[in-house]
C-alpha cells in the first residue's frame, strides 16, 4: 500500500463517506483499538513483565484465570469506562455487567469482549487475541440491565478482533466489509493493511480439535471422516488440518486464506450447546466472517439471528468458506430430518 492510511483516517472516511459510523461509535473503537496496544504490550513483556501463569482465581465460567486474563479485562474497562460513548460493559471473565458509573458521562453503546481469547496459550508464546462486539443501547430503555445486552448478533453495530502474534493486527468490521491495521510499534499507529477481506468460497482446509472426535455427533463424524479420506474419497480432494486452540487465530487463517472452523456440540457436556461463548465469541467473529463474504452457523442456524437468552450464552460454532459451512449445516439439518 504506497499511501499509508491510519485507523482514524479509516473510520473518518467511513463516516463521511458513508455516514454509517457515527461519531460516539468512532471514538469508542478508537478507545479499544488503544486499550488492545496497552494489551500488546504486556503480551510482549511476558515472563520479563510478571504476567505469565495462573492469578489462582476462576471466573464465572468455572475456568482458571490467567494473569493476562485479568490484566486485560482490567485495561479494557479502565480505558472505557470514561469515554462518554458507552453505557454499559460485560466481560467473558466477568459475571454481571459493568455499569458506567455516575462520574462519568454515559454513551448509548455496550460493549462486550473476551479480553483474552486462547487463554492456553499465553504461557506457550503462541498468538493470543481481545474478541469485541458493540451493540447500540435499544432505544426507550431506561437504565442498563443485561436484558439490553440480549440482542441477536444481526444487531451489533460493529465487531473486531486484535491477534497478538507475530504481528499484533487489528481486525474490524462495521458492517461495511472486513478491514486489518496492523500496530506500527516504532509510530505507535495502526495501519490499514488490508481492506474489503474476503473469504474463498471453497477450501482444502479445516479446523478442529480432533482429540473429541469420540464425543462428536454423527454428522460431525460424517464431514470430517469425508474430508481425511482425501482424494479417494467423497470429496474427491486432500484437506489440510490446523488447530490453533486461539479462535482469534484460527479466524484469522480463515479470513486470509479461507477455510472452516469448527467448535460443535459434543458429548462431554451434553447440556451444553458448545464450549465458545455466544456474546464474546461467537456473535463477532459470525459478523466478521459474513462481511468477508463467509458464513457462520450453529450447525443449524446462521448465528447471527440467534436470539440469545443469557449473557454467558454457550454456542455451537460453525464458520468460514461458505460452501463448506452450508455442507456441515446440511448434514445436521438432514440428520436431524432423518431422526
Ligand atoms: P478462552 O476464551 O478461555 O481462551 O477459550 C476459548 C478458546 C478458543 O480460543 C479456542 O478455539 C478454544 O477455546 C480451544 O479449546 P480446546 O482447548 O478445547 O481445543
Ligand atoms: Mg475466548
Amino acid at each position: 500500500m504506497s499511501q499509508r492510511v491510519s485507523l482514524t483516517q479509516y473510520l473518518v472516511e467511513q463516516q463521511r463517506l458513508h455516514g454509517h459510523i457515527p461519531q460516539q461509535l468512532r471514538l469508542l473503537i478508537e478507545v479499544v483499538a488503544r486499550a488492545c496496544k496497552r494489551i500488546a504490550i504486556s503480551v510482549n513483556k511476558g515472563a520479563l513483565g510478571d504476567v505469565l501463569g495462573t492469578a489462582g482465581s476462576e471466573n464465572v465460567q468455572g475456568e482458571v484465570q490467567k494473569k493476562l486474563d485479568i490484566i486485560a479485562n482490567e485495561v479494557l474497562i479502565e480505558a472505557n469506562e470514561w469515554g462518554g460513548h458507552l453505557a454499559a460493559m460485560a466481560s467473558e471473565e466477568m459475571e454481571s455487567i459493568h455499569l458506567v458509573p455516575n462520574r462519568f458521562p454515559q454513551g448509548e453503546y455496550l460493549l462486550m469482549f473476551d479480553p483474552l481469547d486462547g487463554s492456553s496459550n499465553i504461557d506457550v508464546n503462541v498468538s493470543i487475541g481481545t474478541i469485541f462486539s458493540v451493540l447500540k443501547k435499544l432505544d426507550g430503555s431506561k437504565g442498563v440491565s443485561e436484558d439490553d445486552f440480549l440482542q441477536p448478533g444481526s444487531a451489533q453495530a460493529a465487531a473486531g478482533y486484535c491477534v497478538y502474534g507475530p504481528q499484533t493486527t487489528l481486525v474490524l468490521t462495521v458492517g461495511d466489509g472486513v478491514a486489518m491495521f496492523t500496530l506500527d510499534r516504532e509510530q505507535g499507529s495502526w495501519v490499514l493493511t488490508a481492506d474489503d477481506v474476503k473469504i474463498p468460497t471453497d477450501t482444502k482446509e479445516f479446523a478442529i480439535n480432533m482429540s473429541n472426535k469420540r464425543h462428536w455427533d454423527e454428522p460431525v463424524t460424517r464431514y470430517i471422516d469425508e474430508c481425511l479420506a482425501g482424494v479417494e474419497g467423497p470429496r474427491g480432494k486432500d484437506f489440510n488440518m490446523r488447530w490453533i486452540a486461539s479462535m482469534v487465530a484460527d479466524v484469522h487463517r480463515i479470513l486470509t486464506r479461507g477455510g472452516i472452523f469448527m467448535y460443535p456440540w459434543d458429548k462431554r457436556e451434553p447440556n451444553k450447546a458448545g464450549k465458545l461463548r455466544l456474546m464474546y465469541e461467537a456473535n463477532p467473529m459470525a459478523f466478521l466472517v459474513e462481511q468477508a463474504g463467509g458464513a457462520a452457523t450453529n450447525a443449524r442456524q446462521r448465528i447471527l439471528d440467534l436470539q440469545p437468552t443469557k449473557l454467558h450464552e454457550r454456542v455451537s460454532v460453525v464458520l468460514g468458506s461458505k460452501n463448506e459451512v452450508e455442507r456441515v449445516t446440511r448434514y445436521h439439518v438432514e440428520s436431524d430430518a432423518a431422526k
